[in-house]
Formats: C-alpha cells, structure tokens, sequence
C-alpha cells in the first residue's frame, strides 16, 4: 500500500543560526515559503533552493532542503540548470531587489522568455541591505531612506511591469508581514508549470524608514493601502493561450495594475498556461537535437543532430 506522507512547517526547518535582524521582514517571508512547501507536500529532498548575495541570499541557510548560495545575481542561471538536470526536483530561486534587478537583471528578464519550470521569489526591501542601506533598483526617484547620503537620482524599475513583458507565466504580489496569504500565492507559483516570479514587499526596519510596517497597513482615502485581487472581479488568467489578442489583453490589464497607485494590488496579476523549456526541448527543437534532459548519456540517440550535421 502506497502511504503518502503529509509534512508540516517544521519539517522545512534548520537549526542554522538566524542572523537577520530582529523584526526582519525575510522572517514572514522564510515562514510563507515552509508554510507553501507543507501545503503542496514535497518532501524536503525534492526541494532544491538557490540564492544570489544579499540578507535575504542567507535564505537558503534556513530552509530544509538543497540549497546552493551562488553569486550576486545568478541565482537564476543557477536555478535554470539545476532544473534542467534534474527536472523532478522543485527549484525555487531566492533573492533581494539588488541582486535580482541590478546585477541580475539581465538574468531576469531572459529567463521570461525561456520559461524554465522554476519559482523565483524576490524579497523587496528597495534597499541593498548587506551593504548596509544603498538605494536599490526598486526605490523610487526622488526617495530617501536613512542609510543613503542622498536621494536616489534615478528612476525605479517596476519588477511586475519587467517580469510581465518579459514573458513570465505566473506574475504576483505579497507581503512580508502577511504571511499566511502569501504562503497561498508562493503554492500557486511553486505549482505553476513554468517561470513563476513574486515580488514580495519586504520591510527593513533596519535601512527603510519609509516604507515600514506602518506604511504598508496605512489607510488610502479610506480604504486598506493593501488589497488582494482575488477578492475583486480581476481575472489574472489567460484563458486561451492560443488566442494572441487575449494574452496583449491580459498583459496590459496586468501591467496596468503594476502601475497602480496609491493602493497597492497583492496576488496573482497574470497568469498562462503554455509549453514549459523542458517540453519544447523534449518535442526535438530546435536543430533536431533531442532531449538535454536524457540522463543516459550514453544511450542517447544522435542520428537526428548527425542528419543536421551531415
Ligand atoms: C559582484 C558583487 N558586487 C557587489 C557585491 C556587494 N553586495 C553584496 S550584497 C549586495 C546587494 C544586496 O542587496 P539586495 O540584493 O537587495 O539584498 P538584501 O540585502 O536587501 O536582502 C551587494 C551590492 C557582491 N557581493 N558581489
Ligand atoms: S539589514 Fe534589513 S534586510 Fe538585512 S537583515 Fe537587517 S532588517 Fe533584514
Ligand atoms: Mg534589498
């Protein structure tokens, strides 16, 4: 009899010594990974989790699985092999705002068109953190946190507007400090067949004086700054992936809510079900190689790459 076996939050625990710091937003965030992890019940040595440089880089040192700390910004090259060798593991590649969108950035926006089966999770505190408060890619123009010497002099990039058209499949919002929600979000991600990307709101209570707990729970023209689009009528879901004039619809729906302000949107903004890298490579293409993901080397038939060669 087959038993299948059920885990709990513990299970995607370490005994590692936490040094982030006290009221840390990565804190809520480490909590909704473990908490997404036991609700879709793969066992920890099927997770694999890869992250750049950065507080949040630490990551990894927490969680109960495979875990590969990498170089600032290539968590996500790291990620994409280690999926495409191993393609039963879960991979979830983890990071800040810096190491994604600075140094990473070219990383980011070309694994949306690959569409490599892996979840890319950002902690976004708009500050380098490591090093100590520097404006990042994400504080906005004209912004000032406490570790900066002056405001940041140039403009921010949208993470949800890059990732939307750069091609990601599942496109979402969450929030440190509302970690039960975005345990849920992280599980639909994780489940997502394809590059899944979140962008999840970070305090630091350390470097970012602006953007703190208080801010994020404030009220806007009386109503909560926070929403959650699933508890409107938005619908995040191309519904006919065939149908190009329905995903440009969805994307622009989409982008138009990255761009929202004032309020701010939480959860899925877009999402689409096409061929996964791993298919496409699977189905023969390009050039008539098979499959990079045969593990018998040796056993591989070539006559369709020496027919291309000849
Ligand atoms: C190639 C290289 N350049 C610069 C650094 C210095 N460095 C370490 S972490 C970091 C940025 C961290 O910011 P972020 O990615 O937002 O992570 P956080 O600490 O905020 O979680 C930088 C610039 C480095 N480690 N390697
Ligand atoms: S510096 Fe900021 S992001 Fe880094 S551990 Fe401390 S509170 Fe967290
Ligand atoms: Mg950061």
């Amino acid at each position: 009899m087959v038993v299948s076996q059920t885990y709990q939050l513990k299970d995607y625990k370490t005994d590692t010594h936490n040094t982030w710091c006290p009221g840390c937003g990565d804190f809520g965030i480490l909590t909704s990974i473990q908490m997404a992890l036991a609700e879709i019940g793969v066992p920890p040595h099927k997770v694999a989790v890869v992250s750049g440089i950065g507080c949040s880089g630490k990551a990894p040192h927490y969680l109960n699985a495979y875990g590969f700390h990498t170089l600032h910004g290539r968590s996500i090259p790291s990620a994409t092999g280690m999926k495409l060798s191993n393609p039963e593991m879960t991979v979830i590649a983890v990071g800040g705002d810096g190491d994604g969108f600075g140094i990473g950035c070219g990383y980011f926006v070309n694994a949306g068109r690959r569409n490599v089966d892996f979840t890319y999770l950002v902690f976004d505190n708009e500050v380098y953190g490591l090093t100590k408060g520097q404006g990042s890619p994400t504080m906005k123009k004209g912004m000032k946190a406490k570790g900066m010497a002056e405001a940041a002099v140039q403009d921010n990039i949208n993470p949800l507007a890059l990732a939307i058209s750069s091609g990601y499949t599942f496109v979402g919002r969450g929030y440190a400090l509302n970690p039960k929600a975005t345990a849920q979000l992280i599980a639909q991600a994780v489940s997502h067949k394809g590059t899944s990307f979140i962008d999840i709101a970070q305090t630091c209570p350390v470097y970012n004086d602006l953007h703190t707990k208080e801010y994020y729970t404030d009220m806007v023209e009386g109503q909560p700054r926070m929403y959650w689009l699933e508890n409107t009528d938005y619908d995040a879901v191309v519904h006919d992936p065939t149908n190009a004039g329905e995903v440009v619809e969805k994307k622009l729906q989409a982008i138009g809510k990255a761009y929202e302000t004032g309020r701010m949107p939480l959860g899925c903004y877009y999402k689409v079900d096409v061929p996964t890298f791993e298919e496409q490579i699977a189905e023969g293409r390009p050039n008539g190689m098979d499959s990079i993901l045969n593990p018998n080397l040796w056993n591989r038939d070539i006559s369709k790459l020496e027919a291309v060669l000849r």
